[in-house]
């Protein structure tokens, strides 16, 4: 019987990956101990989850963008960093600067139209495109209806609904350019049910859950999936400061025991599974808000 091509060609593969073997790790020349690269079997490259992919990581200075730029720069991503804070996030450069993929970084304001339009044109201009959009710039005002002001309205819905919105829009115009890309948008236990202290960042968070599901729907046939992660209480610099403020004390130990698991979250558990969503092993996810929150939301 004669074999056909493709069945030649397939065991001739098979062979090769025999020989080869398993990936093993190896770490990069440069590489930090402890980061996690490995060589792959067929092309002897070394290969990350987000080898070669450039991302943008929004409000990366501190807490969750930060775990999140830290863990993308270990898993080969080439960078672009942006955040109000100029000098935390100069910091963090420095911190990544010996990043394999390279880092860039952007001092600017997502509510800002020209801003955004900088960080995504700063990937363009360095990497050649943009892959991966994590909006993460958020602020978070705490208290209830009585006590939010009109001013605080605003300010959040500017940051975290406004800003959203528009580094999505000029991510995906970017994406379509080069044919697609995966978007991750912070949503949060507020942007699927209600809590107590969240009159204005419960609503925004509820923009960000449903930006998450209209833009994957729109651009699910042009290779953009857009995905979000569900924080329940992370322990960033924030929620330790919400400790603080008038009645953030109880608050914390209120909500710390809402959480099935007993315990706050820590930054990079969500960063986990932003890379997740980032990733091609989420080939087929798109328009999933995915809880990262002790089982909070399984109550
Ligand atoms: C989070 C979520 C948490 C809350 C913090 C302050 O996004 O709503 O439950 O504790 O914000």
């Amino acid at each position: 019987m004669t074999r056909s091509l493709a069945a030649d060609d397939a065991a001739e593969l098979i062979r090769r990956a025999y020989e080869v073997g398993p990936p093993r790790p190896r770490p990069l020349p440069h590489a930090p101990p402890g980061w996690r690269v490995q060589e792959q079997a067929a092309g002897g490259t070394v290969a990350g989850r987000l080898l070669g992919k450039s991302a943008l990581v929004t409000g990366a200075a501190r807490g969750i963008g930060r775990a999140t730029a830290e863990l993308f720069a270990s898993e080969g991503a080439r960078l672009v960093l942006s955040d109000r804070d100029g000098p935390g996030l100069a910091q963090l450069r420095e911190a990544l600067a010996l990043t394999p993929g390279g880092v860039e970084s952007v001092v600017g304001d997502v509510a800002e139209p020209a801003d955004a339009r900088r960080m995504i044109e700063t990937a363009v201009r360095r990497y050649g495109r943009l892959d991966v959009l994590v909006a993460n710039a958020g602020i978070i005002p705490f208290g209830n209806v009585l006590e939010a002001t009109p001013e605080s309205w605003d300010q959040v819905m500017a940051v975290d609904g406004r800003g959203m919105f528009l580094t999505c829009k000029y991510a995906i115009e970017a994406m379509l350019a080069t044919g697609g890309g995966a978007i991750v948008c912070l949503s949060s236990i507020s942007g699927l049910a209600g809590q107590r202290n969240q009159a204005a960042y419960g609503p925004a968070k509820f923009i960000a859950s449903g930006l998450t599901k209209h833009l994957a729907i729109e651009w699910a046939g042009h290779g953009i999936r857009v995905n979000a992660v569900a924080p329940g209480t992370i322990k960033t610099d924030r929620v330790r400061l919400l400790g603080e403020e008038p009645g953030g004390a109880s608050y914390l130990d209120a909500i710390r025991r809402m959480h099935p698991m007993g315990r706050l979250g820590e930054p990079v558990e969500v960063a986990q599974a932003i890379l997740f969503l980032a990733s091609d092993e989420a080939s087929f996810i798109t328009g999933a808000i995915l809880p990262v929150d002790g089982g909070y939301l399984a109550q």
